[in-house]
């Protein structure tokens, strides 16, 4: 009914990136504030923090353009890890490949997974249930760290922004230790913020990610309610790869 419609923004600086809706879930974790947002247009909307994730409707955008310019980068990516994800919608995509036989999905807050769970269910679908995914609720860059050497053929950070804990996620040092924990041809994959309204955090992200690995390529495209509605993500690797192309 149209008087439980509220508008929700995003603010950021000076501007505001506002949805209409119904609030159906608001919840205090010990990581953050989730809301998800019932609306007319992009269907349930969720948000971390006062920032947008993703939505029933516009998910797509950003999850094929995380995932796919890493994976077919490959013949047969077998091993996959994500960090972050905790709605299912990188997961989804990586398990349209028949190789995988595992995949890692390492999330902080397991009640980010129990709401995507039951009301982003046309993001995650069924992988869920799909037994080469393994839901670890542990801190990314534990994760990371406590890896072996030469282990996963594609790792994806589909992280929230660089603040609080999601922040050593775009560090040098982390990235270094994702090197040490992918394959030779390994390829890495991170969203890397917006080129307009998030420029110094962008171009801070592609300098460290270059300063790391031998080979590094940023891609741009849409995602219209994310600040600026222009977003990208970039993918490294130690040998010259398909994702140049
Ligand atoms: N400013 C929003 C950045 C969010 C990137 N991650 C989104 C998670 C979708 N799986």
């Amino acid at each position: 009914m149209e008087e439980n419609l509220i508008w929700i923004d995003e603010i950021h600086k000076n501007s505001r990136y506002g949805l209409k809706g119904e609030i159906i879930v608001k919840k205090n974790t010990s990581f953050q504030e989730i809301i998800i947002l019932k609306t007319k247009d992009y269907g349930n909307a969720l948000m971390l923090d006062g920032c947008w994730m993703t939505s029933d409707k516009e998910e797509k955008y950003y999850h094929e353009c995380l995932v796919h310019p890493a994976l077919i980068s490959l013949e047969k990516p077998e091993n996959i890890l994500i960090i972050g994800g905790g709605d299912g919608g990188t997961a989804r995509e990586c398990l349209k490949y028949k190789s995988i036989k595992k995949l890692d999905l390492v999330e902080i807050d397991k009640e980010v997974i129990n709401i995507s769970k039951e009301y982003l269910q046309d993001i995650g679908q069924g992988v869920w249930y799909d037994k080469r995914l393994k839901v670890n609720i542990n801190d990314g860059v534990d994760w990371v760290k406590k890896a072996n050497d030469n282990y996963y053929d594609v790792i994806l950070i589909d992280s929230s922004d660089p603040y609080n804990y999601s922040s050593e996620l775009f560090s040098f040092q982390f990235y270094n230790e994702c090197k040490r924990i992918l394959k030779k041809e390994g390829v890495f994959a991170t969203q890397s913020e917006s080129p307009e309204s998030f420029k110094k955090i962008h171009l801070n992200i592609l300098k460290t990610i270059k300063n790391c690995f031998q080979i590094s390529s940023t891609m741009y495209s849409f995602v219209p309610f994310y600040p600026s509605g222009i977003w990208s993500w970039t993918f490294a690797s130690e040998n010259k790869n398909q994702f140049l192309e």
